[in-house]
């Protein structure tokens, strides 16, 4: 089984594993995680004099990341390495120059120049090299602060017990805050360390950490049920046992920790990414007053309409195919361990075909997805959105443009709350990062520089003030209303709204069959002016360079940075359309919502419709990697049969033009002077969404071989039929 944790020698971090190649990346300077070296060979230690050793001491920086800096010491009759964001680590050598940690998970490989000085050090893993320059002589120890660790398990209104791991700094006195995450992922190993490294500015600031097992997972009790559903609960001060939901477990959480928990100071603050950012959101429906701030980062919000199971009716079959196995098969997660390539494997047939190889029989997630294929009311009676109808409590929402899995829910959240904001208590940052990557130390995404380590500006200058000001009364919090990380300029952009509403103005960028983009509205008929090609089922368009890896493969996975990856390995293909702008002569900055408003028909009866929002950079090799890159800034997949609704798929009529709207969603973002822009539509995203058979059938879940059939394609750019984009470009400044 799967541990979801991140080694670093004694200590691990507790992380939610669609994290942990995040956190991995974030550490993995430091040092990487012991599941992804299972090839790192154990290698046989050596002594080392004491004057050896000191050899190596000092401080050394990275290269690619520069704001990370190792210190070896010597400790005792062996060197060890920290950093600010590492703790106290032992390494054994296996030769004169080489060292590594007791899991063997990299070496550190020291570099001597030809007068016998030790310039540099190499971390070498089976994934990768990074090599830091020796800056000082002096290792610096970094400052982790000392936290006392103890268990308990509370009981909720139903007689269930949650197990919680409590940690409280050792070193003051002072009454402190509360500072829970409650989540699906196991909470056993958060220890001093792991609170340290993982959320090192608020370790610092002082909180007493809260760790929560949620019912049914790890250490607690009772039955785990993915998504749980809201209930009725009016008055949760006078339970009802029957009624409980994960805001009844928090509810109750919260009221056990203010009573027991010696010397905390009344307030309580919940934070999360992603399934713990879904429960910090529940943490703030009908919350225990002692809730006083929240922060739900990447929260999945609608699995059905934008977040990880569907995004508007098209189903993510590798991603809800992974994710079932790695909790509804086991208390513990137990994450699929796909040995072939994904785009291999789900190829056979529809997710029945998946799922009945898969020999894990139905559980109950993948039962939910061949029951309510539609938004029908189990999916509604999920959505988290509809139950922000009130400001209960000051929220925080975290979001990244290029989040793999929950790029919706922020933004949907953060939209529902808004009007009902009349303190002012709503914020939202959003900023150039994939799932959760604001917790790392890194400047890029992929091959994409942004030039700062974004995630330490907004831990240290958005995340830690927020609380403090909401749970500890200190003023450093001066977020008005939107924090947005511009991407192309690389700068923070603060909003009085999000979308911002000021110097933006919406204009139409259309898709004329030339395959040139432009502002100016087609004049056509339908006859001649249209792009076609044809989509075929059998050969489906890779969502990511093969070989596609499992989404949380031990071994690495291309999962988390796909939506950054160059689109040029897509080659020529010709079932993805393209269109694309000159070379600007001056930068075009889109803020806020992107919409495609497509007119487009197809030949089947139904059919998928994907819309790729790129940027094309100049051929310049000072660019690097990013010469030439077709980098996607906004996306969106939409099922064609749901055109009349969500809860009511219809047949496409064949060979007719139909309009598909639907959104991109939010971007900031400048196409900057010799750039370009690109517009790709294709219908299909292979295996991340099963394919759509191009036939209606009544499921899709469970179509037939016979049912795929190819299509052939017509997008309009017409004057009747004048498929565009709509961008909200923002004023030069
Ligand atoms: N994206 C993960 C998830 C959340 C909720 C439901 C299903 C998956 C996660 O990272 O927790």
């Amino acid at each position: 089984m799967d541990s979801h944790y991140i080694y670093l020698r004694l200590e691990r971090i507790p992380m939610n594993r669609c994290l942990l190649r995040n956190a991995l990346a974030a550490l993995a300077l430091l040092l990487p995680l012991t599941q992804i070296a299972t090839a790192a060979q154990a290698s046989k230690e050596i002594k080392l004099d004491a004057a050896t050793l000191d050899k190596y001491t000092g401080q050394y920086r990275y290269q690619n990341e520069p704001d990370i800096t190792l210190s070896f010491f010597r400790d005792g009759k062996q060197l060890a390495v920290e950093s600010e964001r590492m703790a106290h680590t032992l390494l054994h050598a296996s030769s004169q120059n080489t060292f590594a940690p007791d899991n063997n998970s990299a070496h550190f490989v020291f570099q001597t120049d030809a007068s016998g000085k030790v310039t540099a050090v190499k971390r070498v893993s089976e994934r990768d090299e990074a090599e830091a320059i020796r800056i000082s002589a002096q290792p610096q120890h970094n400052h982790f602060r000392p936290y006392d660790r103890k268990e308990f398990m509370i009981p909720m209104r139903d007689g269930v017990k949650l197990h919680v791991v409590i940690l409280r700094p050792t070193d003051t006195h002072e009454p402190l805050p509360l500072l829970m995450q409650r989540t699906p992922y196991g909470v056993d190993e958060s220890t001093s360390d792991s609170i340290n490294s993982r959320y090192t500015e608020l370790a610092q600031s002082g909180y007493i950490f809260v760790m929560e097992d949620i019912r049914g997972r790890y250490g607690s009790e009772g039955q785990f049920f993915m998504n749980r559903p809201i209930v009725d609960h009016h008055d949760p001060s006078s339970p009802d046992p029957n009624h409980i939901d994960e805001t009844t477990d928090a509810y109750d959480t919260v009221a056990w920790l203010v009573k027991n928990v010696p010397n905390n100071n009344g307030r309580v603050g919940v934070v999360g990414i992603s399934y713990p950012g879904f429960l910090a959101i529940e943490s703030g429906i009908d919350p225990n007053p002692a809730v006083k701030a929240i922060s739900p980062q990447a929260p999945m919000t609608n699995l059905w309409i934008g977040d990880d199971f569907f995004h508007n009716g098209a189903f993510r079959q590798t991603y809800g195919y992974d994710y079932a196995i790695g909790l509804e098969t086991s208390k513990e997660n137990t994450f699929s361990k796909l040995n072939e390539d994904a785009y291999d494997y789900f190829k056979d047939g529809s997710f029945a075909a998946a799922v009945r190889k898969s020999g894990a029989g139905n559980l109950p997630t993948w039962q939910a997805f061949f029951t309510h294929p539609s938004y029908d009311t189990y999916w509604q009676a999920r959505a988290v959105e509809a139950h922000l109808t009130k400001v209960t409590v000051p929220t925080l929402e975290v979001g990244g443009w290029w989040d793999q899995e929950d790029m919706w829910g922020p933004q949907a959240e953060y939209a529902a709350l808004k009007p009902h904001d009349q303190n002012n208590e709503v914020f939202i940052v959003l900023g150039p990062w994939n799932h959760g990557e604001w917790a790392r130390t890194t400047r890029s995404l992929g091959d994409v520089n942004f030039g700062a380590a974004i995630g330490d500006q907004f831990r240290a200058q958005i995340e830690a003030p927020f609380f403090a000001h909401y749970l500890k009364d200190e003023s450093s919090f001066d977020l008005k209303d939107t924090a947005s990380f511009q991407t192309g300029t690389n700068r923070w952009m603060r909003y009085g709204h999000w979308p911002p509403k000021e110097r933006v103005t919406d204009r139409n960028l259309y898709l004329d069959a030339d395959g040139s983009l432009s502002f100016t509205t087609p004049t056509g008929d339908d006859a001649s002016t249209f792009t076609a090609y044809t989509s075929d089922p059998a050969n489906p368009v890779p969502y990511r360079k093969r070989p596609i890896e499992a989404t949380y493969a031990p071994g690495g996975s291309g999962w988390y940075t796909w939506l950054v990856q160059d689109q040029r390995f897509l080659g020529d293909r010709k079932d993805v359309a393209r269109w694309t702008t000159p070379v600007l002569d001056q930068p075009v900055t889109i803020s806020g919502d992107i919409v495609a408003d497509l007119y487009a028909s197809t030949s089947g009866t139904d059919s998928d419709w994907i819309v790729k929002l790129i940027d094309v950079y100049p051929d310049d090799p000072s660019l690097g990697k990013m010469s030439g890159a077709q980098l996607m800034i906004t996306d969106e997949i939409f099922r064609g049969r749901y055109r009349q609704g969500y809860d009511h798929p219809e047949a496409t009529p064949a060979n007719q033009p139909e309009e598909y709207k639907f959104s991109l969603h939010g971007a900031d973002h400048a196409f900057l002077k010799g750039h370009r822009i690109m517009v790709q539509v294709q219908n299909t995203w292979f295996p991340l969404y099963d394919r759509n058979p191009q036939t209606f059938v009544p499921s899709i879940m469970t179509a037939a071989p016979s049912d795929y059939q190819a299509a052939t394609q017509h997008i309009y750019g017409s004057a009747e039929h004048p498929s565009h984009l709509i961008l909200p470009v923002a004023a030069a400044n």
